[in-house]
């Protein structure tokens, strides 16, 4: 039978049993492997006599060599009951094969273990055709981290990037692809970053193949901290992943049923999309293996089935036959989770969630780590002073921004090499990573760059139509591939939307083509309107206000789910050096913009006033000049301006703690990880 035209229909199947009834997953491949007692000269076979190193250990060889034990554990997982089995591939990728000298055997590794899942398959399917089985390629998160450095000296380091993840991950999937697998299953993520470069390569074989297979995902959770060992919580995680058209998400490995059951509960809740879980025997014992019983095992799954939890469900290291057969007599007659609808809801990530409903308050993009923003910030990347740069992006968050913005465009710098440390480092700082990251540029290479650097779904920063429609299609497509969102400037061939016409005018033809032509998911759009400087002494200058608020008004009624932001500080550059008229200037711009449906914006965010604290006569002249409401606004601000000019003030961190004692201020600063004062305070 030919894959290619056997796979459609399997698929279909698939998708109409989850609605139907709960479907059992195979258990673990290693626990079997090991009953076999199998010594190097059974790994190796004839074929790998001479090779190189220690094959023992290198399960996956084992369905070149030993293709008949194989077969025999799958047979065994489906006489027990499994719906689907995992094809022998866990580390079957060049990363993890490089271990073994075996990166050049990735694909015919890959080939051989879905054909011999294939087969058992087929085989069982044939013998009861009312219930059909399946094959889930499977796909482990290999032996290096995308967002982990392996060297706690360099925590910028990284063992692999996002590209060889790729390359590994598309050999992978074509292997699995080309021996007829029903499903790619990217299982055991321990990095999201690591599962993004393989939902990356599924896209791009699908994209070259004409032919999509359907994705199941699997994270795990370390410990009871509830966090991937990337640090990310179960919510981040299916955010960051939820540009991929799933067939399910779930959790599996390093917890037993009673451990992992809670952080299926926060998937169960939130995610619109089948849940799966196939958690180990419970946990290891002092010799690192697990003693649960099928019956235990069964008796846990039982409570998530009664609490409604589940769509399918296996088991992972130490389960055996005995395990899957309890499980699907505890399932058999269950009804299925039913799948809540799915909302259209932004959604973006860092190791935490942020998301976007109808009743968000304005959402603070910190603006300071930019280069062309930032006097302080450049100086310190061009003095390659990058632990100093990181307390930036520290302050940012620490004084409320929800987003950070990242800006390395400036001719000195190689942008994309800036963008790139910068933000490796920045994954090693948990209360920085926490939020999402806006990658802010006007150059393509460094927006991609930055994207893959991101675990969690960050912004891109930005698209527009300025060289026309093939461009603006390919960056669209290749920010839904990497799993973002995008500010879309009001910008086309013929340059900057500067009235209020043309603004709305090139944002809705962006939006058509983004949603009908691309498929590019509404909520993911961010519109920006473009906020210039008012009050310059220029005329034509004087609307730009009131047409960026108009037109924000505009897009929120007539562009579905869209959203907008703007550069807010842009609007005051009239007024640099001086941050008491500054600050007024922004407050009231937002005060009005957010009424007109302004979601977010780019702040400085510890240099934001409240509205109603304004001093009155300041918060006039500004309104004034803001909404362009008498034709000598900016004379008169002007003249304030330079009434309280020596006045300004500027608001602070919180430095109290500099009048401690030298040996609490080291320990503060190493606690809250200020580096700003440590040369100093070490001296001292
Ligand atoms: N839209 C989008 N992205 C943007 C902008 C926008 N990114 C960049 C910019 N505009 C928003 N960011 C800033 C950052 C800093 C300042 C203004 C906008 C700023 N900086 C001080 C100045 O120039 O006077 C410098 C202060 C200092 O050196 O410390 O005002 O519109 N999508």
């Amino acid at each position: 039978m030919n894959a290619t035209t056997q796979t459609p229909v399997t698929q279909t199947r698939l998708r109409e049993l989850l609605k139907e009834r709960i479907l059992v997953i195979d258990g673990a491949m290693g626990t079997m492997i090991q009953r076999y007692g199998l010594e190097e000269a059974d790994f190796r076979g004839e074929r790998f006599r001479h090779h190189p190193g220690q094959l023992k250990g290198n399960n996956d060889l084992l369905s070149l060599t030993r293709p008949d034990i194989i077969r025999e554990i799958h047979l065994q997982y489906l006489q027990a009951g499994a719906d689907i089995i995992e094809t022998n591939t866990f580390s079957a990728n060049a990363i993890s094969l490089a271990d073994y000298d075996m990166v050049e055997q990735a694909y015919e590794l890959n080939l051989a273990s879905a054909r011999i899942a294939r087969a058992a398959a087929d085989e069982m399917t044939a013998q009861t055709p009312q219930k059909p089985r399946f094959v889930a390629g499977a796909i482990g998160p290999t032996t290096a981290s995308a967002s982990l450095s392996p060297d706690v000296n360099d925590p910028g380091f990284r063992a692999v990037n996002f590209d060889q993840l790729v390359a590994a991950y598309y050999e992978q999937i074509r292997g699995l692809a080309d021996g007829g697998v029903d499903v790619l299953l990217i299982e055991t993520v321990f990095d999201t970053l690591n599962c993004k470069a393989a939902i990356y390569a599924a896209e791009e074989y699908a994209e070259k193949h004409g032919r999509r297979l359907p994705i199941m995902i699997s994270g795990t959770i370390t410990d009871a901290s509830g966090r991937t060992l990337s640090g990310q919580v179960v919510e981040a995680f299916w955010v960051s992943v939820s540009h991929a058209e799933l067939l399910s998400i779930g959790l599996n490995c390093a917890l037993g049923a009673e451990q992992l059951k809670p952080y299926v509960k926060n998937l169960a809740r939130m995610v619109p999309l089948p849940v799966s879980a196939y958690p180990n025997a419970g946990l290891p014992n002092e010799f690192g293996q697990y003693d649960q019983t099928p019956q235990e095992m069964a008796a846990l799954i039982e409570s998530y089935l009664e609490e409604g939890l589940l769509n399918m469900v296996g088991g992972c290291c130490g389960t055996t036959p005995e395990h899957i057969r309890a499980l699907a007599e505890v399932t058999a007659g269950r009804q299925p989770r039913g799948i809540p609808t799915p909302k259209t809801l932004a959604q973006l990530s860092g190791l935490e969630p942020l998301v976007l409903t109808e009743n968000t308050n304005f959402v603070n993009v910190g603006e300071r780590t930019n280069v062309t923003g930032s006097r302080r910030f450049a100086r310190l990347i061009r003095e390659n002073k990058y632990e100093e740069a990181l307390s930036v992006a520290r302050q940012q968050v620490e004084g409320g921004a929800q987003i950070i913005d990242i800006n390395m465009d400036e001719g000195m710098l190689d942008s994309e090499a800036a963008m790139v440390k910068f933000l490796n480092l920045l994954a090693a700082e948990p209360d920085i990573s926490r939020v999402p990251v806006m990658i802010d540029s006007s150059k393509w290479s460094v927006l991609e760059a930055g994207l893959k650097c991101l675990q969690g779904k960050g912004i891109v920063n930005s698209i527009s139509l300025k060289e026309g429609e093939e461009v603006f299609k390919y960056q669209a497509r290749q920010v839904k591939k990497y799993g973002a969102s995008a500010v879309v400037m009001a910008f086309d061939e013929q340059g900057q939307a500067d009235t209020y016409e043309r603004r709305i005018q090139i944002c809705e033809r962006a939006y058509r083509i983004l949603v009908d032509e691309v498929g590019f998911p509404p909520q993911d759009i961010i519109f920006d309107p473009n906020i210039f400087a008012v009050a310059t002494g220029i005329e034509a200058h004087n609307n730009y206000g009131v047409d960026f608020i108009r037109a924000t008004r505009w897009i929120k009624q007539h562009l579905p789910h869209a959203r907008v932001s703007g550069g807010v500080s842009n609007i005051s550059f009239a007024f640099r050096g001086n941050n008491a008229v500054r600050e007024a200037m922004h407050s009231v711009f937002l005060y009005h913009a957010i009424q007109a449906g302004m979601d977010m914006g780019i702040v400085n965010a510890g240099m934001l006033q409240v509205y109603e604290e304004i001093e009155p006569e300041l918060r006039q002249r500004v309104e004034d000049v803001i909404l362009n409401r008498r034709p000598d606004a900016t004379e008169r601000l002007v003249e304030y301006a330079n009434r309280v000019k020596s006045k300004g003030k500027k608001r602070e961190r919180d430095l109290s703690w500099r009048n401690k004692p030298v040996a609490e201020r080291l320990s503060y600063a190493l606690v809250n990880g200020i580096v700003d004062y440590i040369e100093e305070d070490t001296e001292a």
